[in-house]
């Protein structure tokens, strides 16, 4: 017997929802810092073993949206809700403010629940226990368990734990395939890591990265991309005192986007103003936020 399905994995920002789908596949597939709100996509991420195929959906933290590529991002939560078999509600060990939110949008969910306690490490096996008790009042879970996506601790358990609720069906996508996006989606996110690990306060929400080119000329991937920004001020902040900032994005994200791509990489970055592109439909639908 074969099974199949989609299992998003939902929760408050900064929980470690991308983590754990990193942990999982046991590769680097969706950026990771330590801001809340850094992913911003519905990304894919495809667990196979020869029996199953479990296919993870990372998604944006649930927030109460203020702009337009806020209420994007949270369809696009509604959105990997809507075909789930499975799904994990990830919550931190200690109760957090607005988790709310959380509770609200899980009340319309119809398949079975799965509470992940992440951050063990940061915390007592008693008090991960404690947390799921009082999250049953909140939470219509079928079953908890405590583990560490950074460390990962108590993986292996979880596995076996969603396959248990995870209905009979064939593979729908190729066994050797790890996601569904296209490479330039992942250099586009690994340079916006950078920027999300490098510079503070609004500045990272203020950018999107758009890959230009990516092409191979004389066995080097030559790619060319644009940050942009949503005010004047931040550009020159992007760039950095002689020019000091956009060359650490462009240091850090290089070796990753090597790894990514196998082959030597240049990389060319360029900053662009786009006023206010956070409430822009059209410049949304340019960084790849769908309405639908
Ligand atoms: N101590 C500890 N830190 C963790 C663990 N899992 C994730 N983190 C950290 O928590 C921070 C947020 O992790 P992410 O995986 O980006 O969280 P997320 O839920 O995807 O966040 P958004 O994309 O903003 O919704 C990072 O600094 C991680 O290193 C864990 O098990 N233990
Ligand atoms: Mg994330």
């Amino acid at each position: 017997m074969h099974k199949s399905g989609f299992v998003p994995i939902i929760g408050r920002p900064n929980v470690g929802k991308s983590t754990l789908i990193n942990a999982i596949l046991g590769q680097k597939l969706c950026i990771v810092s330590p801001k809340a709100q850094t992913t911003r996509h519905r990304i894919l991420g495809i667990y196979n073993q020869e029996d199953a195929q479990i296919i993870f959906v990372d998604s944006p933290g649930i927030i109460k949206p203020k702009y337009h590529l806020q209420k994007l991002m949270m369809k696009s939560v509604r959105n990997a809700l809507m075909d789930a078999e499975v799904v994990l509600v990830v919550m931190e060990p200690i109760a957090q403010s607005l988790e709310s939110e959380v509770f609200f949008q899980i009340q319309k969910i119809k398949s079975p629940i799965l509470l992940v306690i992440n951050k063990l490490d940061t915390t007592t096996v008693e008090q991960a226990q404690e947390r799921i008790q009082s999250l049953k009042d909140y939470i219509p879970y079928k079953e908890a368990i405590a583990i560490s996506a950074l460390k990962k601790q108590n993986l292996s358990e979880l596995i076996p734990m969603i396959l248990k609720y995870l209905p009979e069906g064939p593979a729908y996508y190729d066994k050797d395939m790890l996601s569904d996006r296209p490479e330039r989606f992942f250099i586009a996110e690994i340079i916006r890591e950078k920027i999300f690990l490098n510079t503070e306060q609004e500045i990272p929400y203020s950018c999107d990265v758009s890959v230009l080119i990516c092409e191979e000329r004389d066995n080097i991937f030559w790619i060319e991309a644009e940050i942009y920004v949503s005010r004047k001020n931040h550009k020159a902040m992007i760039i950095g005192k002689n020019g000091q900032m956009i060359k650490t994005i462009g240091v850090q994200a290089r070796p990753e986007i090597q790894e990514l791509l196998g082959k030597e990489v240049f990389l060319n970055l360029y900053v662009k103003v786009s006023e206010d592109w956070k409430n822009d439909p059209l410049k949304l639908k340019f960084f790849g936020y769908n309405e639908k």
